[in-house]
């Protein structure tokens, strides 16, 4: 069975999602950042890893195209033009919201003090704006980033859209909304944070 490590309340919730859309089973070991058994994972101790057997696998995106792969679910299969076309809207996601996002939280509350810069915040903001609507652009009609199938740049939209919420990051396009909305509806998504 899976072993997935990190607490629901970071990018491992990414993990939980997918496995509950794919009705598999899996432990959850609970544990935060740089917590013992974090760091018995990964140098840094950061969370998800995912256990499998006598292999541990580390960062959220690898963690899930190794399993939609595996299980051949929320993925077009490696070597086709919509693998390509999906990981491009995978790794826009990345380096527009998930490192905009992070770079926020960072000099939030990672960062040590007298690391942190406060005024980069509004700049951040800026810039995720701007990214929402490109983000709106590749939606297009939907329902999904890849039309009428669900992949995991979904999960991923979902979730840094989620937290963008969370962390006071407006976004602006109602389209984007209800496509946030649409997915964190989701009974799978319900069922990881005890909603349903
Ligand atoms: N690229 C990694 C980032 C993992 C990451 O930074 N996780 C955060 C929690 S969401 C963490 O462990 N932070 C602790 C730290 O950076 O010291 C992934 O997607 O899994």
């Amino acid at each position: 069975m899976y072993k997935v490590v990190g607490s629901a309340k970071s990018r491992t919730i990414r993990v939980l999602w997918l496995l509950q859309e794919m009705s598999i089973e899996y432990e959850h070991i609970d544990v935060g950042a740089r917590s013992e058994q974090a760091l018995a994972l990964s140098p840094n101790g950061k969370i998800p890893a995912l256990i499998e057997g006598d292999h541990t696998y580390t960062d959220s995106m690898a963690i899930l195209t190794y399993l939609a792969d595996k299980h051949a679910q929320f993925t077009y299969p490696a070597g086709t033009p919509e693998r390509a076309r999906q990981d491009g809207h995978t790794h826009f996601l990345l380096d527009e919201f998930d490192a905009c996002l992070w770079m926020a939280s960072r000099h939030s509350f990672v960062l040590p003090e007298d690391q942190r810069v406060a005024a980069i915040k509004d700049s951040l903001k800026w810039e995720f704006a701007r990214s929402c609507e490109r983000l709106t652009e590749r939606l297009g009609t939907g329902p999904f980033l890849m039309g009428d199938t669900m992949t995991i740049a979904d999960i991923l939209a979902a979730h840094c859209g989620r937290w963008a919420r969370n962390a006071g990051f407006e976004i602006g396009p109602p389209a984007l909304n209800d496509y946030l909305d649409r997915l964190l509806a989701r009974p799978a998504f319900r069922r990881v944070t005890g909603e349903t």
